[in-house]
């Protein structure tokens, strides 16, 4: 299997199971050589009560930036999360073309928004930046809300297929190649994930259960799964499907435990993963 080395910008939430304490077990999993970029460092992620801890990173990213272009490393594919502000984005817009080994990737996951609303500590200026990183990249994966904000389309937390096939077109239009959009649901019962290829006009709905408990944490996992899962060689469709069974797996394991709300218990649900991967 073809060994790749990923280079992923996320925050450390210390607790919280989600950005680099998702995706670096993940990726590793996967098969990759992964190395990180943390944003920030939070004592834990900002859906708990008000009082987490913020370490900005800001400053340092730039700086170990220029230290890799010195040393000359270099990356098959970068994979971006939550970042901290919108000086983090502009950051990641602007790292040296050094960094792309030849048939480079990128994977942009807006990590702004969910259920209609901006994560805390986020406003339209961090939402017009991270448009400049969404568009430029080769894959992206907004939720339904994200989508919403990258569009100035209205949120609706029930529409048809025509509301989703106008989110894709206008996403197509505002410069989206391929487009991941998860949380996509028509029926009571069942969600799913729409991959919508803006180079040859394709489109799949991969369409799987619905759990009723809402689990935070999970578009990080499915994102860092369908990234894993591209690297290992598998099309986007196959990828997009093989993380979003790996997602139903992990939120069934956290189902049983009431306080476990932040997010998912992905780990017990690895050797599954890997084996999707074979
Ligand atoms: O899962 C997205 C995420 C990542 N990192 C931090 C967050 C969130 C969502 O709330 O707060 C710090």
């Amino acid at each position: 299997m073809a060994y790749k080395r990923v280079l992923t910008i996320q925050d450390i939430s210390c607790v919280g199971q989600c950005s680099l304490t998702v995706a670096l077990p993940i990726l590793s999993a996967a098969g990759h050589e992964t190395c990180v970029l943390p944003s920030a460092v939070l004592s834990a992620h900002t859906a708990f009560a008000q009082g987490f801890t913020f370490r900005d990173l800001t400053e340092d990213m730039p700086k170990i930036a220029a230290h890799w272009q010195r040393e000359g490393i270099a990356f098959d594919a970068m994979y971006t999360g939550y970042l901290g502000n919108a000086q983090q984005v502009d950051y990641v817009l602007r790292m040296p073309d050094s960094f792309r080994r030849p048939g480079f990737v990128s994977f942009v996951d807006p990590a702004m928004a969910d259920n209609g609303r901006l994560y805390t500590g986020f406003d339209e200026t961090y939402v017009e930046e991270m448009k400049k990183l969404v568009f430029s990249a080769d894959v992206i994966l907004p939720n339904i809300t994200e989508g919403c904000l990258l569009t100035g389309m209205p949120y609706r937390e029930r529409y048809g297929e025509p509301y989703i096939r106008q989110m894709l077109a206008r996403l197509h239009a505002q410069g989206a190649r391929i487009i991941v959009l998860t949380g996509v649901g028509y029926k009571e019962n069942s969600t799913g994930v729409v991959v919508s290829d803006g180079l040859t006009n394709a489109s799949y709905y991969y369409e799987h259960k619905r759990i009723a408990r809402g689990c935070h944490g999970t578009g990080d996992v499915y994102a860092s799964a369908f990234v894993g899962a591209c690297l290992c060689g598998k099309s986007i469709w196959t990828a997009a499907r093989i993380a979003a069974d790996f997602v139903v797996r992990c939120i069934e394991n956290t189902l049983a435990d009431a306080h476990h709300w932040y997010g998912v218990r992905f780990e017990p649900a690895l050797p599954e993963y890997i084996e999707a991967l074979r």
